[in-house]
């Protein structure tokens, strides 16, 4: 089934069926939880000081960043909204359906051209909400020229203790942003003890959340160029809408494209993470 709630101004889409229970904010087309009926853990993590009201980006679940990710969209960083425009603005339900494997909604945004991204483009997000979750963001180029952009499902994964937490599966070298952009081999085991933000340069196809080297949560991208790794461990206590030890219990690893994709006028570009429970 498929339920509307409101508060605080804003309109949340509960979904439950026999698989899974889901909520979806129509603020930012943003995925607040997955709770898999298997075992009644909700994948996802939302900052208890997220603003629930559209005064911002929600802090936590899917942030859907686009058409450029953080400061990427080559002007001075504040001049224009990091991570773009959709994540702040109300999306719509133009879309549902249920059958044996789930729930399936489509939502599109209000608008998809602002300052900084002058196309014409339509954009759909698809979420499918079952056994696993599925969540697809397709970019389609309804103008007469190419256009580039990049884009990120910038999930935040609910981890019962970073420090028992383990990414096994990520492979290649990535980009250090807080050491400059240094690029350096993938670590392994993959633990996370200090404030990380890296991009991961390699398509990493799939990766799987262990926690207490038991499999949790894998994490399957399509469409992506790399994969992020964010955890602002102590810096948390900076961030505003974040608990000061939230960052304990959430990990961000997030399906992405940084590289810059072009799309010919008349093409379709889907990005996906899919959330499979384990
Ligand atoms: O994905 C990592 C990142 O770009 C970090 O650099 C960090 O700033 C984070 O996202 C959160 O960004 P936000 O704009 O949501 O505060």
């Amino acid at each position: 089934s498929i339920s509307i709630s409101e508060s605080n101004g804003l309109s949340f889409l509960n979904v439950n069926n026999e698989f899974a229970s889901a909520k979806i904010s129509l603020f930012g087309g943003h995925v607040l939880s997955f709770v898999p009926a298997l075992d009644g853990k909700d994948r996802l993590w939302v900052s208890p000081h997220a603003y629930l009201n559209g005064e911002r980006p929600i802090r936590g679940g899917i942030p859907i960043c686009w058409p450029w990710f953080a400061n990427d969209h080559g002007k001075e960083a504040g001049e224009l909204p990091p991570h773009g425009f959709l994540r702040t603005q109300v999306w719509q339900l133009t879309e549902s359906s249920e059958d044996e494997s789930g729930t399936t909604l489509a939502l599109t945004p209000s608008f998809t051209r602002a300052e900084g991204f002058e196309h014409d483009c339509n954009v759909v997000l698809r979420v499918h909400v079952g056994a696993r979750l599925r969540v697809a963001l397709e970019t389609e180029n309804t103008g007469v020229a190419p256009f580039s952009f990049n884009t990120a499902l910038h999930t935040y994964f609910h981890v019962d203790h970073i420090k028992h937490t383990e990414l096994v599966g990520i492979t290649g070298e990535y980009k250090d942003k807080l050491d400059d952009w240094a690029v350096k081999p993938t670590p392994v085991p993959y633990t996370i003890d200090a404030e990380t933000d890296r991009i991961h340069l390699s398509a990493v196809k799939q990766a799987t959340i262990s926690v207490d080297s038991t499999e949790f949560t894998d994490v399957i991208s399509e469409g992506n160029d790399s994969l992020v790794v964010w955890n602002p461990w102590q810096g948390a206590a900076s961030i505003s809408d974040m608990d000061p030890f939230g960052y304990k219990h959430m990990l961000c690893v997030e399906s992405s494209v940084t590289k810059g994709l072009k799309l010919e006028p008349g093409e379709k570009f889907e990005l996906a993470q899919i959330i499979v429970p384990k």
